[in-house]
């Protein structure tokens, strides 16, 4: 009998301590149960050295812990909280009854983080850490927070669970930081309204995916949810509804103040002269009326660019926006003007006439562009725009980052707007409102985003890209399937290094990710025919 329960535990221990090993990329040992290789970080790190040594976590006594020469702030100790959260809530799934003996067992993460904590995430974040899941002590190091925050994400991501529900961490080392340094993702709340909880929902996403920018398109031709303390009307007639499809000063606050917290920035778009039917009915005369013949015919198009009034309008809800969005860089559209309207309007033509450029739309399109550029950068603005900005050969700051979006050459583009000398995102490749059946995630996992020609001074100024998901044809019902984890594809191409591009080795990994979102809360669809470990089936 006795013999029997000491060869049970041996057997025990030995299917924990030594669970089955693959080889991972970097030639190291990292551990597998079928196909769900637990424990692997995504996106993956630039550098990682696993060992099949495990340590228990013990989640009732775990604690995140500041060493002594440590800076501390609230932002992190809100961090601590999170992921206490995730621990304890995989612990409570636990079916474990007794615990094998270990050599070490974690109770702690010691952090060090070396500089004082920043309030706002940048551009120029450093996001760089080191991670060491060591014999006698867990530690985690970076010279600013974001990097203790990506480290903090990826210590949650090395933890995984026993079929008994025991968790375990490798014998780890991790030296991070990421290769572009703006990861964003694009999501629409004109064309549908996103009630705040799905925005939240799909910021928690991108903090477990390591993006660190919301670019919010958050008006448009569609809906203007954004309420303006200055021009009220501008939600209150052109929302879908004056009442709950809005988002309020306070709204956005928490948005902004949630995305913070993980070390989001939230850059928003406020998209013209096109894309702006709905700023028309809060704002009288905002829009150029389009004619017929020499009567007008009640519709609209773009912004009329040959008023005062218009850029009296755009200076001073703009000078609102700086106060309210905490992010240097405003995004400021410019995409897909239409002319019909411009060409039709009588007054439009004899402005051009005066100005010699009859005819030349673009060029009038490029006056109004300007305009609202150098207003935005004397309120303080540093600006994103659409490539047709460039395009249009308007003249931009230097510090302007162009997004090319167009799928028409991308590289072409990308090697013209860095060889003019300014940053750029792209985005091209990466429209994730297109669906079609199967495996999409990995036509966005193999673009390259670096293949285009240029010098390495070029190549320097691609600073990353973005996932956009359009609005269409989404709406808080499936925004978040949609999104995840096909964005994560996205993630780890920014992220992870250039050669991390095997499809093969990615596929278990991701479907392991999916499986942590879920497991965490996160509605991501499925990959592939198949199941999660530990729970949903
Ligand atoms: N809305 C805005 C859109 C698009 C753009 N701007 C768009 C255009 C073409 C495709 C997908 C999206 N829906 N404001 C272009 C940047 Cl294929």
């Amino acid at each position: 009998m006795d013999k029997f329960i000491v060869l049970l535990l041996v057997g025990y221990v030995t299917a924990n301590t030594q669970p089955g090993l693959r080889q991972n990329r970097l030639g190291t040992e990292v551990p597998s149960l079928g196909d769900t290789s637990p424990g692997s970080v995504w996106p993956q790190p630039q550098s990682q050295t696993s060992t099949s040594q495990t340590y228990p976590v013990l989640a009732e006594k775990f604690a995140f812990t500041y060493t002594s020469s440590s800076f501390r702030c609230s932002l992190l100790d809100e961090a601590f909280k999170r992921y206490q959260m995730l621990i304890m809530n995989a612990a409570a799934r636990s079916k474990l009854h007794f615990r094998p003996r270990a050599p070490y067992t974690i109770t702690t993460l010691d952090i060090n983080l070396m500089a004082k904590c920043e309030d706002y995430p940048s551009l120029d974040m450093n996001e760089a850490y080191s991670l060491d899941v060591g014999e006698s002590s867990t530690q985690l190091q970076a010279e600013s927070v974001w990097g203790i925050l990506r480290g903090l994400e990826t210590f949650s991501q090395l933890l995984w669970q026993t079929e008994t529900g025991e968790i375990l961490a490798n014998k780890t080392n991790i030296i991070d930081h990421p290769r572009y340094s703006h990861r964003g993702i694009l999501l629409d709340t004109s064309r549908h309204y996103l009630p705040l909880s799905v925005i939240f929902d799909n910021l928690e996403a991108m903090a477990y995916n390591k993006i660190n920018v919301f670019h919010w398109h958050i008006v448009d031709d569609q809906s203007f949810p954004y309420v303006s303390e200055i021009y009220p009307d501008l939600s209150r007639k052109g929302a879908y509804t004056s009442l709950s499809h809005i988002y309020t000063p306070d709204d956005v606050a928490a948005v902004i103040e949630f995305a913070r917290l993980r070390g989001i920035r939230v850059v928003p778009e406020f998209d013209t002269p096109g894309h702006s039917q709905s700023w028309g009915k809060g704002q009288p005369g905002l829009l150029t009326p389009c004619y017929s013949g020499d009567k007008p015919t009640g519709s609209y198009g773009p912004i009329n660019p040959i008023v005062d009034s218009t850029y009296t309008f755009i200076q001073t809800l703009f000078t609102e926006l700086r106060n309210v969005f905490p992010d240097k860089y405003i995004h400021l559209g410019g995409d897909e003007v239409s002319f019909a309207c411009w060409q039709s309007n009588p007054d439009i033509n004899n402005y051009m006439k005066n100005l010699n450029i009859t005819g030349k739309y673009n060029e009038l399109e490029q006056i109004y562009v300007q305009k609202v550029l150098n207003i935005s950068g004397q309120i303080g603005f540093s600006y994103i725009v659409w490539q047709e900005v460039v395009d249009n050969q308007v003249q931009l700051k230097d510090d302007t980052v162009v997004e090319v979006w167009i799928n028409n050459h991308p590289d072409e583009e990308l090697a013209k707007v860095t060889k003019l000398g300014y940053r750029a995102l792209l985005a091209a490749p990466w429209y994730l409102d297109y669906i079609s059946t199967g495996e999409d995630w990995m036509k966005y996992y193999l673009e390259e985003p670096s293949n285009f020609n240029g010098t390495d001074a070029q190549k320097k100024l691609l600073i990353g890209g973005e996932a956009c998901l359009w609005g269409e044809y989404v709406d808080g019902s499936n925004v978040t399937p949609r999104l995840w984890p096909r964005a994560s594809a996205v993630a780890e191409r920014l992220w992870s290094s250039k050669d991390v591009n095997d499809v093969t080795k990615a596929t278990p990994r991701l479907h392991q990710h999916r499986c942590r979102m879920v497991k965490r809360g996160i509605s991501a669809q499925p990959l592939h025919p198949g199941y999660c470990v530990h729970d949903w089936g």
